[in-house]
């Protein structure tokens, strides 16, 4: 226990401490807030990896009386090491002091500095003196800077400070950092104290392991939520002769499947935010979904399947627009199909709307022989460029939870823009070919082969995530 890394993140009120200490841990029962003065007691957050504890980070007050706190500790003249322990004991009866003894506690102790600040404001006497009380301390430091604005003018004023007094410096969005920005930080952390750089590199080892794990558990997801999803068909019956009963029979049966897939999608998506510890971010794609009811009618796979070309041009002219409705971002063609306008919708009902009723798979059973009746199917999803746009939606919300820094407090929204949308329309031939292969013999029941190809699809999927969905 004593070997594991400890770092005080600390810093003015309001400048993202918090957040940072969110982001780094993963953690996102950090409180963080506008308003200044949120943390009020010094918590420590760890990095975990199984279970095991490898480095932690102490969420810290702001510092309050910067200038009356430096004063004291100038005036101090017993040994150096002592300073913070009797800086505490001599102050922690002053309310005044109660935010400063408080966040100079882990550092009474062994703990590293992590010092942050939101560069894009100048910097002024108070700065100055924080940054000299945490040099007296003598403890090991590294500045971050959480730039939450684009305003930059400042910058060059404070890295000069930095380089004054801070072992290391690095740039570091708390509300955008990737994992590999995570990485950098703690990488930059092993050169501030010798004795840290080997527990700290294993850190890193450990925690980049860990990742290559929830990549191949992600890519196992999506293949398991692609195997039910391809295979999944609802059947009823109509009896009489009734259109009206057949099509209202129809509509719930569609709404089922349409539900079905739903919750398949639902489930994977629970998964996926498990596997990067996520418990606030909330997103739902799986509303767009309405608009394309009609899609999922096998009389309208079948329509599909005939007139793909028509489909794809028809898609390709309203894919812009069909984004629009999410976010105000352009699409891909085959984002855009989950992701019907209602023009797009018009086109397909026209197609389809004029084909009777016994287009659908019909079929009369022995009882109903003298009243009539049908059996109506749903399903399954025949057209492969479904089963792309189930990988689209799949690996879109990889990609936004995989990326999305856990100090993100606000309403979890997938911005297109922030990621390449309808990554499996730029895949080559041969790549679309094998998951083509794969929705074959998924649905003509060769588990077989299906599995034969399963781990050559999975490595692809993990080199999507990997290298084009940073
Ligand atoms: N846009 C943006 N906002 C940020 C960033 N970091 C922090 N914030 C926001 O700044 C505010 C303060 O963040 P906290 O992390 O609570 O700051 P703190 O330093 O812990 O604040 P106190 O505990 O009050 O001292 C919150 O509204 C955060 O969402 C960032 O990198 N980008
Ligand atoms: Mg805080």
């Amino acid at each position: 226990m004593g070997d594991v890394p400890v770092f005080a993140v600390v810093g003015h009120p309001n400048e993202g401490k918090s957040s940072v200490v969110s982001t780094l841990t993963e953690d996102d029962r950090v409180p963080i807030s506008v308003l200044p003065g949120e943390t009020r007691r010094c918590i420590t957050y760890a990095i975990e990896v199984d279970g095991e504890t490898l480095v932690r980070f102490v969420d810290t007050p702001g510092f309050q009386m910067p200038l009356q706190t430096l004063r004291w500790m100038r005036r101090f003249n017993g040994p150096p090491n002592r300073m913070v322990e009797e800086f505490i004991r001599a102050n922690q009866g002053d309310l005044r002091f109660s935010e400063d003894c408080e966040l100079l506690r882990p550092l009474a102790g062994n703990a590293g500095i992590v010092y942050v600040v939101d560069c894009s404001r100048p910097l002024r006497p108070n700065d100055e003196a924080e940054m000299e009380i945490l040099r007296l301390t003598g403890r090991p430091r590294m500045a971050v800077i959480n730039i939450k604005t684009s305003n930059t003018s400042h910058l060059q004023e404070w890295k000069e400070a930095f380089a004054r007094t801070f072992n290391s410096t690095l740039q570091f969005n708390a509300h955008r950092a990737t994992f590999k920005e995570r990485i950098a930080l703690l990488e930059a952390l092993q050169h501030i104290e010798q004795e840290w750089g080997a527990p700290l590199k294993r850190v890193v080892a450990t925690l980049e392991e860990d990742w290559r794990g929830r990549l191949e558990a992600c890519a196992d997801a999506i293949l398991q939520m692609l195997d039910k999803a391809l295979t999944l068909s609802l059947s009823g019956t109509s009896r009489g002769e009734d259109p009206m009963e057949r099509e209202r029979k129809r509509d719930k049966l569609i709404a089922d499947f349409q539900d079905n897939l739903a919750r398949l999608e639902g489930g994977y998506r629970r998964e996926i935010k498990g596997h990067f510890l996520h418990n606030l971010f909330n997103v739902d794609l799986a509303a767009e979904t309405v608009a394309a009811r009609d899609l999922f009618s096998e009389e309208t796979w079948h329509v599909l399947g005939l007139t793909r070309k028509q489909l794809s041009l028809a898609l390709a002219t309203v894919g812009a627009a069909a984004g629009v409705a999410i976010d105000g971002a352009t699409a891909g063609i085959t984002f855009g199909v989950f992701t019907l306008g209602a023009g797009t919708a018009g086109a397909i009902a026209g197609w389809t709307g004029t084909r009777p009723l016994s287009r659908l798979k019909v079929d009369i059973g022995p009882f109903s022989r003298e009243i009539g009746g049908c059996r109506i199917q749903v399903g399954p999803l025949r057209n492969p460029q479904l089963m792309f746009v189930l990988l689209d939606r799949a690996l879109i919300y990889f990609q936004s939870v995989s990326n999305w820094a856990h100090a993100r407090r606000e309403g979890a929204s997938i911005s297109l823009h922030e990621g390449k949308v309808g990554v499996t329309s730029r895949w080559d031939r041969e790549r679309r070919r094998l998951f083509e292969k794969y929705l074959a013999y998924v649905q003509k029941g060769y588990f077989g082969k299906a599995n034969e190809i399963r781990p050559t699809l999975q490595q692809i999927l993990i080199q999507v995530m990997q290298e084009e969905l940073r």
